[in-house]
């Protein structure tokens, strides 16, 4: 094991364009944030007056994993969960960029393994474990936490817009939920417990479904759903999650056949650099 101020140096960003069984177009957004991503690192690289990007590009790797043939779908969750572990074993940290939720399984199977005092912090317009009629028992972007071994990781979920699902249920799978609606009429509450659980973990990943923007921010999502958080409401329950226990960032259903003059696209441009320098920038230096 390396010391803590030597682990997690290293980020290793992992685009991965799944979208089966669910929201499909959904790859393509991993795909054109790749190439963002890609874009912004080269336009540090070309950059010859000092900027703040310096505190991080020599730090960050990125790669892509493709999706093209039948063999890899074959293997996609093999090979998905293989990737996140090495990444983790190495102690590096994590940006993993997938299509549709069920893309981030593999992130959560692996982070399970951690142990009890790892948390992931979730924004999510859904719960990712819905049994009704009319949904598939078959693993889907709708249930995919039902299929991850057992127990999963303490997840707290912000965001949620869920109507049907009753909370002795919610509760055999989440340690927390905050729904939008809750964090519209007060956020305290959520940032509050968020700060606390975040503190007290050994390590923290967050997962960022892109529907639990409001689409009036972001409509670049199969499944809008309305009464969503507003980026500001974003950024604050990401600052009460922050700390270095953060090693891992996950991002997903990002559909930008939807999208608005770029809009969405921009949002989570900004977002991934912001988080970036989050992470590099010395904390006295830093101006947001
Ligand atoms: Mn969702």
């Amino acid at each position: 094991m390396l010391q803590h101020d030597e682990a997690f140096v290293e980020t290793s960003a992992l685009f991965f364009p799944f979208d089966l069984f669910g929201s499909a177009g959904a790859g393509a957004g991993a795909d054109l944030l790749a190439d963002a991503f890609h874009e912004m690192l080269a336009d540090n690289k070309h950059e010859r007056k000092a900027t703040r990007a310096r505190s991080y590009d020599s730090s960050v790797r990125m790669r892509r994993l493709p999706l093209e043939t039948l063999r890899d779908y074959q293997h996609w969750h093999k090979r998905a969960c293989h990737l996140v572990r090495s990444v983790l074993h190495k102690e590096r940290f994590l940006l993993w960029v997938t299509g549709n939720h069920l893309g981030v399984l593999p992130f959560y199977e692996e982070v399970a393994r951690l142990g009890p005092k790892t948390l992931v912090v979730q924004l999510d317009a859904h719960l990712d474990i819905y049994n009704l009629s009319d949904c598939t028992d078959e693993l889907s972007h709708g249930n995919f936490l039902l299929h991850c071994p057992q127990p999963l990781p303490p997840i707290i979920n912000c965001g949620t817009r869920e109507l049907l699902l009753r909370p002795d249920y919610i509760r055999e799978y989440y340690q927390a939920t905050f729904p939008a609606s809750e964090i519209a009429v007060d956020p305290r509450p959520a940032l509050r417990q968020v700060r606390r659980a975040s503190a007290a973990a050994e390590r923290v990943f967050l997962d960022i479904d892109c529907d639990v923007f409001d689409p009036a921010y972001f409509p670049a999502v199969t499944h809008p759903l309305p009464f969503g958080l507003s980026p500001h409401q974003v950024l604050a329950i990401l600052d009460a999650a922050w700390s270095d226990r953060v090693v891992g960032v996950a991002f997903s259903e990002f559909d930008p056949g939807r999208d608005r003059n770029d809009q969405s696209l921009a949002t989570l441009v900004w977002l991934l650099e912001y988080l970036l320098l989050k992470r590099y920038e010395p904390a006295h230096t830093r101006k947001n």
